[in-house]
């Protein structure tokens, strides 16, 4: 490989073991091949590029191959029909012109599909040998590492399913050293770690005379995870301020509940707009084998759910519901009976806070209502956990089960005392950060009152600028 050229990456390892996967994570492409917990799911080599994001120039070209499914019988046919003392790269272009290679062989021996990584190995400049850690070291495995040996390129080994609690990784270790295999990479591609990519690339740089091109897309792709994070909380940060100048007004002679209904729903739709702005964002789309986060149940509840406050360990009383829906002149027990809500009232009015502000109001006989402090801190804290879902999600990650990043535990009202309250949250309830109650007197910030949401959005960007260095400042020490 001459300085300046892109790398030509071989992914190869036993079926089922996630080369495909480790593909797509780094592809961040959810897209890329086909995952399936089964054997011999990719039957072809398949050629990806990771480029520079500016020139498009390949700085690595990857290819994903079928797995390896019959070393030992390989092996065996190299042992029976090259001679040893031929090199590696001999014995193996060998077999690849023999009827074995071909797929013409009649008889049980068809190693048509080991023959396609071997071929693409010799075309490659080195090897990930990607490793089920949760495997035993078996004999079969060992076959393929000399195989793999023959083609005379570095390989490295990549650890994948390292989250397991079965992974056997010392094992492995000792018979990869064995072989002269020291440097290997941990590289979990359902539960991401952007740190662990970054060292995979560091060890595959160090196993190179040339790696400016491994230097140049780690320094890109450093640049734009932090550039994606920032993005991101802007992003979070223009919602909440949306949310928080939210304003709409109410007559005394006026039925303020459809009022109240409509503003919940415009909540929940700026949410969930919110929500794949960052799922586009970390390029995780709609995709039919790859649930998204969003079908977590976590991320689609009602935000104005009181039993959702609880489990973020947000208080509210049912109290300041009921007694918001007084202060509108809402008969509670009226609205209990004839819409069957019962217990649930603090649902239909919750969130909204009213607020009669100014003595003009006063005699006009206006109220003003307001999304309230616990629902912005309950839209604040989801947000934010949707975005260390986000960065801690492969792009291999085929359910949602695979995602949640900390589950979050349902706690107990009671065991909370007040210094902790707000673990889970980004701030107390009652200390809402100054951009968040300052948007509280700029109705015109807010694209859900006004609907122009353009104009809206330039009103609120320097709030959400110093609203998001606090997201993450918030963010980085949670994460
Ligand atoms: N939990 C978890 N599952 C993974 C991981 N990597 C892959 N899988 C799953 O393992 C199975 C096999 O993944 P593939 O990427 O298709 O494996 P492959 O090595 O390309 O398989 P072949 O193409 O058949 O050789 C799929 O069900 C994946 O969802 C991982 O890091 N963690
Ligand atoms: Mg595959």
């Amino acid at each position: 490989m001459a300085s300046g050229e892109a790398l030509k990456l071989a992914v190869v390892g036993h079926t089922n073991t996630g080369k495909t996967s480790i593909l797509r994570t780094l592809l961040r492409d959810v897209y890329f091949g086909e995952v399936k917990n089964e054997a011999a799911t990719t039957r072809h080599v398949e050629k990806a590029q990771l480029t520079d994001s500016h020139t498009g120039e390949v700085f690595v070209t990857l290819y994903d191959t079928p797995g390896l499914e019959d070393a030992s019988g390989l092996m065996d046919w190299l042992e029976d029909n090259t001679a040893s003392r031929r090199d590696g790269i001999e014995r193996l272009q060998q077999f690849l012109a023999a009827d074995v290679a071909t797929g013409e062989a009649t008889g049980f021996d068809d190693y048509s599909q080991e023959a396609k990584v071997i071929r693409q190995l010799l075309a490659s400049d080195m090897a990930i040998y990607v490793v089920d850690a949760r495997e035993p070291v078996l004999g079969k495995y060992k076959d393929e590492l000399t195989i793999l040996s023959w083609a005379a390129i570095p390989v490295m080994p990549v650890f994948n399913f390292t989250d397991s609690q079965e992974a056997n990784i010392d094992d492995w270790q000792t018979m990869l050293a064995r072989r002269n295999l020291h440097i290997s990479t941990r590289f979990d591609s359902v539960a991401f770690e952007f740190a662990d990519e970054m060292r995979l690339w560091q060890n595959l740089a160090t196993m190179l005379t040339h790696s400016e091109m491994l230097e140049r897309l780690m320094q890109q792709r450093t640049e734009n995870w932090a550039r994606l994070y920032e993005e991101a909380n802007i992003i979070i940060a223009d919602f909440l301020l949306n949310v928080a100048a939210f304003v709409q007004e109410v007559s005394d002679d006026d039925d303020p509940l459809p009022i109240l209904t409509q503003m919940q729903e415009a909540v929940r739709q700026s949410e969930r707009a919110m929500q794949h702005k960052l799922l586009n964002l970390y390029r995780f789309y709609d995709n039919a084998v790859a649930a998204t986060p969003l079908e977590l149940q976590a991320y689609q509840q009602d935000p104005f759910d009181p039993e959702l406050l609880k489990s973020y360990g947000i208080r509210t009383t049912s109290g300041a519901a009921a007694g918001a829906l007084l202060g509108l002149g809402i008969d509670a027990a009226a609205l209990g009976t004839t819409l069957g809500l019962g217990a649930a009232l603090g649902g239909i009015a919750g969130g909204i806070l009213s607020n009669t502000s100014s003595i003009a109001d006063k005699i006009t006989g206006v109220k003003r209502l307001y999304i309230d402090p616990a629902t912005l801190t309950l839209l604040a804290t989801r947000a934010l956990d949707l975005l260390t879902a986000l960065r801690h999600r492969g792009h291999a990650a085929t359910d949602a089960t695979q995602l949640l990043y900390q589950e979050k535990t349902i706690i107990d009202e009671h065991e909370l005392n007040d210094d902790d309250s707000h673990r889970f949250t980004p701030w107390p309830t009652h200390k809402l950060p100054s951009e968040l109650k300052k948007a509280r007197g700029k109705p015109q910030w807010s694209s859900l009152s006004s609907g122009k949401s353009e104009q809206a959005e330039s009103l609120r960007i320097d709030a959400a600028w110093s609203l998001s260095t606090k997201l993450q400042a918030q963010h980085l020490g949670r994460e």
